[in-house]
C-alpha cells in the first residue's frame, strides 16, 4: 500500500497576520483525508508547518518518511509556500498532489508549475483513495487520470479539469480526523497561553444552499448534508475526554439550518455530557433559530 504524507504550508513563522490572531488551528479537512486513507490501510504521516521555523523541517520528514506521494493542502494564502514545499517534494522524487479551497478554484494555477503532478479538487477524501489505489496498481497514466472525477493533471503541457466527484451524502461514514497525527497539545497549550482557554475544531455539515456567486464553486457545493446529531455528540465527549476541550469552533459553511437538528443535537449532547460552548456560522436572518434558548440549554 501507498505512504503518504500529508503538509499543512502554514509557518507561524512566515505569516505575522496569523500569529497575532493567536488562534491556531490545524486544517480539519487534511486530517480528514488522513483518517479517510488510512482506514483504507494506507499508511499516512502529517508535515505540520505551524510551529516549525522553515522548510528545512520539511526536507527532514521527507527523508525520514520516504512517502511515495506528497499531498499539500493550500488555501490563497498559503499557496506559495505550498508551490515551495511542492518543488522540495518533486526534488525527492515523489508524486505531488495539492488539494484544498484554492486548488479547487485555480487548479490551472498550481498544474502550470512542473513541480506539481496532480491537483484534487473539491471534497478529497475519496478522490485522494483512489489515486493511491491507481498508484498501488502503477496505473497512474493519462486514460486512468482522465477517468477519474476530482482531478486534474497535465497532459502535452496544458492543464486537464475533470468534472467534480459527486459529494459524499452520509458524513457519518466518514471516520474521525486523525488528530492523533499532529501534536495537539502544542496547539492547545498555545490556546491555553494566549487565549486562556482551549479551543478546537470540529466539522459538522458540509455545503451551503446559498449559492453565493463568489462562493458557487467551493470545496463542498451547494449540497447542505448534516452529520447526525449523535455522532456529533459523541464526538464532542471523545474531545472532552482526550484533551478537556474547553470550547469549539465549528468549520462549517454555514451551521444551523435545520431547527429539528439542533434540537436533537442539544438533548444528545445533553444525554452524552458533551456539551461545550461553541462558535459557528450562523444565518442571522433566520430568527426562527432557537439559538439562545439552546446555548441556555447547555
Ligand atoms: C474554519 C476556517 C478558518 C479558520 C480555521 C482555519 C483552519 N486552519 O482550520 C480561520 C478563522 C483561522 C480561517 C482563516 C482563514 N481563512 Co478560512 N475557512 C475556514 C472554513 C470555514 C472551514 C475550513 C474547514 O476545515 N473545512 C472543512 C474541511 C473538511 O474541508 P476542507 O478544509 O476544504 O478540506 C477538504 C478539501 O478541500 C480537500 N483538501 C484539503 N486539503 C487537501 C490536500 C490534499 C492533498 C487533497 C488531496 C485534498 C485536500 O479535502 C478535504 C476533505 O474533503 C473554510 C470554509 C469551508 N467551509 O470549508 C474557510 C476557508 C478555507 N477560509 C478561507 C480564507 C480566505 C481564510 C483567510 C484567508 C481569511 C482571512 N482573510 O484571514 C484565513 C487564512 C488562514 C490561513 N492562512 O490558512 C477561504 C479559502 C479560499 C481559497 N480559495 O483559498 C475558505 C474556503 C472560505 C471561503 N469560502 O472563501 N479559516
Ligand atoms: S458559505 Fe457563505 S458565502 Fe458561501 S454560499 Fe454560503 S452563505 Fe454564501
Amino acid at each position: 500500500m501507498a505512504k503518504i504524507l500529508l503538509a499543512h504550508p502554514l509557518f507561524l513563522s512566515k505569516s505575522p497576520e496569523e500569529r497575532s490572531s493567536a488562534s491556531p488551528y490545524f486544517p480539519l479537512g487534511l486530517l480528514s483525508l488522513a483518517a479517510y486513507v488510512r482506514q483504507r490501510g494506507h499508511d499516512v504521516a502529517v508535515f505540520d508547518g505551524t510551529f516549525e521555523e522553515d522548510e528545512s523541517s520539511f526536507v527532514d520528514a521527507l527523508h525520514i518518511e520516504s512517502p511515495d506521494l506528497v499531498g499539500i493542502s493550500a488555501v490563497l494564502p498559503t499557496r506559495e509556500v505550498a508551490l515551495e514545499l511542492a518543488r522540495l517534494a518533486a526534488a525527492d522524487g515523489g508524486v505531488v498532489v495539492v488539494g484544498g479551497p484554492d486548488a479547487t478554484s485555480s487548479p490551472e494555477w498550481y498544474l502550470a508549475d512542473a513541480a506539481v503532478d496532480v491537483v484534487v479538487h473539491h471534497e478529497g477524501e475519496q478522490t485522494l483513495a483512489s489515486l493511491l489505489d491507481l498508484n498501488d496498481r502503477e496505473e497512474l497514466t493519462v486514460d486512468r487520470l482522465a477517468a477519474e472525477p476530482g482531478l486534474a493533471f497535465r497532459h502535452d503541457g496544458r492543464a486537464v479539469v475533470n468534472e467534480p466527484r459527486p459529494p459524499i451524502e452520509n458524513l457519518d461514514e466518514l471516520p474521525l480526523p486523525a488528530r492523533d497525527l499532529i501534536d495537539m497539545d502544542r496547539y492547545l497549550d498555545t490556546w491555553r497561553e494566549t487565549n486562556g482557554y482551549t479551543s478546537i475544531t470540529v466539522s459538522v455539515s458540509r455545503g451551503c444552499p446559498y449559492g453565493c456567486d463568489w462562493c458557487r464553486d467551493s470545496v463542498h457545493g451547494t449540497g447542505f448534508r448534516q452529520r447526525s446529531p449523535e455522532s456529533v455528540a459523541a464526538e464532542v465527549q471523545a474531545l472532552r475526554a482526550a484533551y478537556g476541550v474547553d470550547r469549539l469552533r465549528f468549520v462549517d459553511d454555514v451551521d444551523a439550518l435545520d431547527r429539528g437538528w439542533i434540537e436533537d443535537w442539544a438533548a444528545a449532547s445533553e444525554r452524552a455530557d458533551a456539551a461545550v460552548p461553541f462558535e459557528a456560522l450562523y444565518d442571522l436572518t433566520r430568527k426562527d433559530l432557537p439559538l439562545l434558548d439552546v446555548r441556555d440549554s447547555l
